[in-house]
C-alpha cells in the first residue's frame, strides 16, 4: 500500500477532518473521542486502514437540508431550516431522531448522526445511523402551530424517507405530539401506513415502553455496570439533569430499584429535593412537564421545602451516581472534578455527548464507572427497532415482552463493553463501546467493497 495516503496518526487524521469540515466544533469533538479509541485498535488491524474505513465512516452518506415555510397563529409567515443527515447505512435502513431547538446547525447533526451509527450498531439491531431536525423553537408555539410547522416540515422529508429507507423518531424538543402530526402528514402524502417513524402512539402502530425506553435502559446499564464491580444502585444518592422524556423515566427507574434521585433541571435551574423523590412526586413533576409544558421550577408550588438553583446545573450536590439526561457539553471538567470529590462512583450519559471530553478525562483518571451515551442510552432507539419488528409482523407485544427485551439488550451491550474495553481489570466503557459499534459497521462497508 502507499503509505502517502494515510494518515497514521491521530493528529493528522484529526487535522484533514478539521479541514474537511470547519467551524463545526461538535462534530470534530464527537469524532475525536471515537478516533482516540479507535486509532490503536486499527493499527493492531491495518485492513481497516487500507480501506480507509475511518475517513468514510466520518463523511455522511448524503445530508438533505432545505426550507420550511409556515404560518403562525397571527398569520405571519414563518420560515425555518431544516435537515437530514443520513450518516451510514451498512447495517439497515437510516435510523435516527428528529430535534427541534432553536440552537440545531449541521455540527450537532452530524455529531448526533455520527454518534448514532456507533449506537445502533451496538444494539446489535438491523439499523444504520442517522440525525435531522430544524431550528425551530417549540417553547411558546400554540398547538396548531406546531402542528403546522410539522405539516411542512414533513411535506419535504417524505421524499427522503421511508420504512426501508429511513425511519426518524424523537429527540430534544420532538415527543408523541410531533410524531402525531409528522406520522399524520406522510401517510396522507404517500397514501400508505407503515413504519415510517417510531415513537408513534399506541392506537397507530407504537411500541409500548417506547417512552420510558431511553431512560430505564440508561438506569439498566448503571445497575449492569455497578453490578459487574459487586454492586447495585440500591440506596444511593443520584443527581439527574433535565426534565424532559429522557430524565423523567431515568428518574422513575432509578427510584424503583432503589436510589434516592435528589436533583432534575431545565435550562432555567435545577430542583433540589434532599429527601428523594418518589413515585407520588414524580407523578407530580410529569404532570407539570407532560401535561402543562411548565418548567421544573413549577415543583416548589407543591413542595416548598425543596429548593431551586436558577441557571445553575445540578453536579454540586454531593451523589454516587450522576445521569446527565438533558443535552450535550453540560458537564464540564471543573464539574467532574466536584463530583469526584463528592464521592461520585458511576455515571451513565442519559443524553449525547453531555460530558465534555475533558470532563471524560477527569473520570478515566479516577477509575469511575463512565458509560458514554452511545452505550447508555442506546435503550430508546432499540425500541424504536422493536417497534419497526412489531410493524413489521403487524403485532403488538406486550409490556413485560418489551421491557424484557430491553433489559437483555442493556445487557448485551454491557457486556459486549466489557469484552473489548477492559484494561488491567477496569473497564473502560468507552474504548469497548467504540470497538465494538466499530467492527459490526466496518466489516459490513469491507464487504460492500469500495463505496
Ligand atoms: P426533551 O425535549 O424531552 O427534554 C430535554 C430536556 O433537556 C429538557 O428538560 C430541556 O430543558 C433540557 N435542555 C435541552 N436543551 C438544553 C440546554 N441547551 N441547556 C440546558 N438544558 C437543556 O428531550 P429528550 O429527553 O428526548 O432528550 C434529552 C437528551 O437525550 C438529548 O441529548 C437527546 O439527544 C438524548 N436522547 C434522547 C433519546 C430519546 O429517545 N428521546 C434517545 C437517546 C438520547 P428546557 O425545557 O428548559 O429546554
Ligand atoms: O439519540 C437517540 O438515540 C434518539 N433520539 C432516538 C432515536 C430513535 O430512532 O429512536
Amino acid at each position: 500500500m502507499n503509505d502517502d495516503l494515510f494518515c497514521k496518526d491521530l493528529p493528522c487524521f484529526m487535522k484533514g477532518l478539521k479541514k474537511r469540515n470547519p467551524h463545526e466544533p461538535e462534530f470534530h469533538q464527537a469524532v475525536q473521542e471515537v478516533a482516540e479509541t479507535l486509532m490503536p485498535y486499527i493499527d493492531a488491524h491495518p485492513h481497516y486502514r487500507e480501506a480507509r474505513i475511518l475517513e468514510r465512516m466520518t463523511e455522511p452518506d448524503r445530508i438533505v437540508s432545505f426550507r420550511v415555510t409556515w404560518e403562525d397563529d397571527d398569520g405571519n409567515i414563518r420560515v425555518n431550516r431544516a435537515h437530514r443527515v443520513q450518516f451510514n447505512n451498512s447495517i439497515g435502513p437510516y435510523k435516527g431522531g428528529l430535534r427541534f431547538h432553536p440552537s440545531v446547525n449541521l455540527s450537532i447533526l452530524k455529531f448526533l448522526g455520527f454518534e448514532q451509527t456507533f449506537k445502533n450498531s451496538l444494539t446489535g439491531l438491523p439499523m444504520g445511523g442517522a440525525k435531522g431536525g430544524a431550528n425551530f423553537n417549540p417553547k411558546g408555539k400554540s398547538d396548531r402551530e406546531i402542528m403546522r410547522f410539522c405539516q411542512a416540515l414533513m411535506t419535504e422529508l417524505h421524499h427522503h424517507i421511508g420504512e426501508h429507507t429511513d425511519v426518524p423518531a424523537g429527540d430534544i424538543g420532538v415527543g408523541a405530539r410531533e410524531i402525531s402530526y409528522l406520522f399524520g402528514q406522510y401517510k396522507r402524502l404517500k397514501n400508505q401506513f407503515t413504519g415510517v417513524l417510531t415513537g408513534k402512539g399506541l392506537s397507530f402502530g407504537g411500541s409500548l415502553v417506547r417512552k420510558e425506553a431511553t431512560g430505564y435502559g440508561c438506569v439498566y446499564f448503571v445497575e449492569n455496570m455497578l453490578n459487574h464491580a459487586g454492586d447495585s444502585i440500591a440506596g444511593k444518592k443520584v443527581a439527574i439533569s433535565g426534565s424532559g422524556n429522557v430524565a423523567l423515566y431515568a428518574a422513575e427507574k432509578a427510584i424503583e430499584l432503589g436510589g434516592k434521585v435528589l436533583t432534575l433541571s431545565d435550562s432555567g435551574g435545577f430542583i433540589h429535593d434532599s429527601e428523594g423523590l418518589t413515585q407520588e412526586k414524580l407523578d407530580i413533576i410529569k404532570q407539570i412537564k407532560e401535561v402543562e409544558h411548565g418548567r421544573i421550577s413549577d415543583y416548589l408550588d407543591h413542595f416548598p421545602k425543596a429548593s431551586y438553583h436558577s441557571g445553575e446545573r445540578p453536579w454540586s450536590v454531593p451523589v454516587e451516581v450522576a445521569l446527565p439526561c438533558a443535552t450535550q457539553n453540560e458537564l464540564m471538567a471543573e464539574d467532574a472534578e466536584t463530583l469526584v470529590k463528592n464521592g461520585l462512583r458511576a455515571l451513565a450519559e442519559g443524553a449525547n455527548m453531555p460530558t465534555h471530553l475533558d470532563a471524560v478525562r477527569v473520570f478515566e483518571n479516577h477509575q469511575i464507572l463512565f458509560a458514554p451515551g452511545k452505550a447508555a442510552n442506546a435503550g430508546g432507539v432499540a425500541v424504536s427497532g422493536l417497534e419497526q419488528s412489531q410493524n413489521a409482523q403487524r403485532l403488538s407485544w406486550t409490556r413485560e415482552e418489551v421491557d424484557e427485551k430491553l433489559q437483555l439488550i442493556m445487557r448485551q451491550i454491557h457486556s459486549r463493553c466489557v469484552e473489548f474495553g477492559t484494561d488491567e481489570k477496569h473497564p473502560n466503557y468507552v474504548k469497548g463501546a467504540n470497538i465494538a459499534g466499530f467492527i459490526k459497521v466496518a466489516d459490513a462497508m469491507l464487504s460492500y467493497g469500495a463505496i
